[in-house]
């Protein structure tokens, strides 16, 4: 118990902090994952979930894994940075890499939500797992001596911890502050959206960071990661920089993994274990991505 105790301190005065506001204001200049990656020193780390109610999850069965350093960026990818790439890209690529209008067909007032300027800041989402891997391998061929990928699965969850033991969010164990207030854009059980200020997708970096300094490890969007989805997944993988099926597109079900939870889901995909799937060439208006700069 007493090892514990600290623990249990650091965690509940990091929650508190968040709580309190106390996170800078974020300018929109500053809103690039490209210009705010963070290094992230590596170690060992329970991954998985072990659920209180259901004890461990079928998909997300806990293990001691270990990831090398490397850096990942503060926030998810925004319309402003994607529209640049498709600049950049041929005719060709750009078709096949923009965003599906689609995915907000039902919302008529976001339809615009990929080229109106006034969503710069938001999270890009419509683009399939391909095309942010694209983003990452254009980063690479166009930023000398640097490579970008999507982050591993183990990679991505090891950043949402946090370096927090055993956290259940990216902020630690509980959903909301003593004070009511909410720390992630997601859909509450009940079925409200807007209990947090957000109906739909948030400006990116609307909430506090967690401990690394990550905005919107939880909720907003989804992210894709580079493994593909198996139930044993990253159980078979090697516990050293594990990567199931990575770079590649999945041969059999077509999934690969997305983690995080969204403006669409209810809290228990806000957890940091939480694994979902979705197929590689699915566009829909809650995934995007974060980018991940090797550390050589
Ligand atoms: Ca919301
Ligand atoms: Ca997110």
């Amino acid at each position: 118990m007493n090892r514990l105790l600290p623990i249990a301190s650091i965690m509940l005065m990091i929650f508190l902090l968040s709580c309190s506001g106390s996170f800078s204001v974020l300018k929109k200049k500053d809103l690039r994952a490209l210009d705010n990656m963070v290094t992230i020193k590596g170690g060992s780390f329970m991954m998985g979930l072990n659920n209180e109610l259901f004890g461990e999850v079928n998909d997300a069965r806990t293990k001691t894994v270990t990831v090398s350093d490397f850096k990942i960026s503060a926030f998810e990818v925004t319309n402003a940075e994607f529209r640049d790439f498709l600049k950049k890209c041929d005719d060709n690529d750009s078709a096949m890499f923009s965003p599906a209008d689609s995915v907000w067909k039902e919302f008529v007032g976001m339809r615009d939500y990929f080229y109106d300027f006034k969503y710069n800041s938001y999270p890009v989402v419509g683009i399939t797992w391909t095309a942010a891997k694209a983003f990452c391998d254009s980063l690479t061929r166009w930023t000398l001596g640097k490579t970008f990928r999507l982050p591993t699965e183990a990679e991505w969850e090891f950043a949402a911890r946090g370096s927090l033991e055993g956290n259940v969010y990216p902020w630690g164990q509980d959903l909301q502050c003593p004070n009511g207030d909410y720390l992630a854009n997601f859909k509450k059980r009940d079925g409200v959206y807007e209990h947090d200020g957000f109906i739909y997708t948030a400006p990116v970096g609307s909430f506090p960071p967690n401990k690394y300094k990550l905005y919107d490890m939880g909720g907003n969007v989804n992210e894709w990661v580079n493994d593909s989805y198996a139930l044993t997944g990253y159980q078979e993988s090697d516990d050293i920089d594990p990567c199931f099926d990575c770079e590649e597109l999945p041969d059999n079900n077509g999934a690969k993994v997305i983690r995080g939870g969204s403006w669409t889901q209810d809290e228990i995909y806000l957890e940091c274990g939480r694994r979902q799937r979705l197929r590689y060439d699915a566009k829909t208006n809650y995934v995007g991505f974060r980018i991940v700069e090797v550390v050589q």
